[in-house]
């Protein structure tokens, strides 16, 4: 963290002690008004954090955190195509791929958007000729579509295909991910040869998971049909057009994109295209307008009423003022059931850093820990840690005004549950209102004495609320963009690359070390007893 922006995070932190006791609920009190003061609006999409434990002073303290780290000046690099990815020396731009403003977007010191329009379109007529049945296997039209990329090349169009369950109207889709033979043996027993098309989704086209799962589904699919069949049933999305080709992939049907598209930022890029199958290029396209609004948004509009802004700022007192390790989100919405996941790697590899844009080991806490589970199913599970626990789990929780598809009053009972445990979060009971009620119930005075603790909530917990009309195309675009901006801003503040992934290289080079080893090709000589141990263990349960 610069040290402007050190100096700023210290006059936070005795912000803070000075107010170690005070309770969210009475700063209800003191402002009528809070709720319009402490919540913005991203179109038609609603942000309320004012059941976080943040004053006037507390956002203005926050504000000029933001100021300090210059964000504002670091937000207009990224959008200017500076090559932001510093360690990799590469501009940051999905933006581009999601721009439907016809304004140019110039990287290198050229305009990206012909490039950008032009994979789109292909995208959409090879979409739209798949969903037709134009363009159809040796059995006939698709019914199945099985994309088998993992990270980034994954869970995007997991998540946003799920997500957009109710608009799905395109063939059934599969996605394969892990190296684990199981996951494409289960999706193999289910599908038909001769009308399944395989995309295979990878940017560099050499990842050791999706390369084996393609082989796999290649000599699956010339078994049944014959070698010809790949050229028909085969589709990539790749940086690397020239590895595609020479898996046997025709060029009409491998989508490019290129080194400033992030793997957890490529949903928007020709790595959407199972999502494009399975909902029209018409839903796909709405699904980017929506990212777009919030590019906009987050250009344009003043900071007291930013979203990305505020949900950074928000985050970064409850991760580095008030010491919070992980962050929960909870979608009240079961069509986003992998939004948690989405949003893990999207954070925790963007943020989870230890070291600054200037190589030095940061003095301050990163990336939370995010994890999440869709509600109500976590109210019955892992809710009494967060309502009871000794940590303190700041919380956001994503509501419809309506459901997606209606059915009974599901949708209320949802919805009330949602409310509930917000409020009860931050309303908690305390210990008088518990004795009162065990007392109403007619226990002894010794029960009570037994009882009461337990039943106490110490509440001031704090969480955020995203209200959205309705869970279509448009607002789940508005929803990723808007945690990307919010990632994108934590980082700017602590100054770390949010772009890189160096982390996850070790274990991918000792992977391929050990590989030999496993095999029973090498002897494990030369690593640490534990590995060596576990080897020779895993050989002899194996005979
Ligand atoms: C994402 C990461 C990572 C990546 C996968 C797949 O930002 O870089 O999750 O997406 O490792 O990589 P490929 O798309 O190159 O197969």
């Amino acid at each position: 963290m610069i040290e402007a922006a050190t100096v700023q995070l210290e006059k936070l932190m005795a912000h803070h002690d000075a107010n170690a006791n005070r309770q969210t609920l009475s700063l209800f009190e003191e402002n009528p008004d809070r709720f319009q003061t402490f919540s913005a609006q991203c179109g038609e999409l609603l942000f309320d954090y004012s059941k976080c434990n943040i004053s006037p002073e507390t956002l203005q303290l926050l504000f000029e955190l933001a100021e300090a780290a210059n964000v504002s000046e670091k937000r207009a690099a990224l959008f200017a195509g500076a090559a932001i990815n510093t360690t990799e020396n590469r501009a940051v731009q999905h933006m581009a791929l999601r721009n439907m403003s016809g304004a140019p977007v110039i990287i290198d010191g050229k305009d990206v958007m012909p490039d950008v329009l032009a994979v789109r379109q292909a995208m959409a007529r090879f979409a739209e000729a798949v969903r037709s049945g134009d363009i159809a296997g040796q059995g006939g039209k698709f019914t199945d579509i099985v994309n088998i990329g993992i990270g980034g090349s994954d869970l995007g169009p997991v998540m946003a295909t799920a997500a957009l369950g109710p608009f799905h109207d395109g063939p059934k889709t599969h996605f394969v991910s892990n190296i684990d033979g199981a996951d494409i043996l289960e999706v193999l027993k289910v599908v038909n040869p001769a009308t399944t098309l395989f995309i295979v989704a990878s940017k560099t086209f050499t990842t050791q998971e999706t390369m084996t799962n393609a082989n796999t589904a290649r000599q699956w699919l010339v078994d049944a049909l014959g070698e010809e069949a790949v050229v028909n049933q085969f589709a990539a999305l790749s940086t690397a057009l020239d590895k595609t080709s020479a898996f046997g992939i025709a060029d009409d049907r491998a989508f490019g994109f290129w080194d400033w598209v992030g793997g957890r930022y490529s949903i928007w890029s020709a790595i959407g295209l199972s999502l494009m199958i399975a909902i029209g290029a018409k839903r796909f396209d709405e699904f980017l307008g929506g990212a777009h609004a919030v590019d906009q948004h987050f250009q344009n509009t003043p900071d007291s009423v930013n979203v990305p802004l505020l949900m950074a700022l928000v985050g970064i007192w409850h991760r580095n003022v008030c010491g919070y390790d992980t962050h929960a989100v909870l979608p009240y919405d079961q069509y986003l059931h992998r939004f948690p996941a989405y949003l893990q790697q999207l954070d925790m590899e963007s943020n989870g850093k230890r070291i600054d844009l200037d190589g030095a080991k940061v003095s301050h806490e990163t990336g939370p820990i995010v994890w999440g589970e869709p509600g109500t199913n976590g109210q019955h599970a892992f809710y009494q840690l967060i309502h009871q626990g000794t940590s303190v789990i700041p919380a956001d929780f994503l509501i419809a005004a309506e459901a997606a598809e209606h059915v009974g009053d599901h949708h209320e009972k949802l919805a009330a549950n949602a409310f509930a445990q917000t409020e009860a979060l931050m309303v908690g009971k305390d210990e008088q209102q518990a004795r009162s009620e065990l007392a109403d119930k007619g226990l002894s005075e010794a029960d009570i004495d037994k009882l009461a603790p337990h039943k106490v909530f110490p509440g001031n917990r704090p969480t955020c609320t995203f209200l959205y009309p309705k869970l279509t195309s448009f607002v789940l675009g508005q929803l990723v963009a808007l945690y990307e901006h919010k990632v994108f801003v934590q980082g700017a503040i602590w100054d770390i690359n949010s772009y890189d992934q160096w982390g996850v290289e070790l274990g991918k080079e000792l992977a391929g070390e050990l590989l030999p080893v496993v095999k029973g090709e090498q002897e494990p000589t030369g690593r640490n007893g534990s590995t060596v141990g576990l080897v020779n263990a895993f050989h002899a349960m194996r005979k």
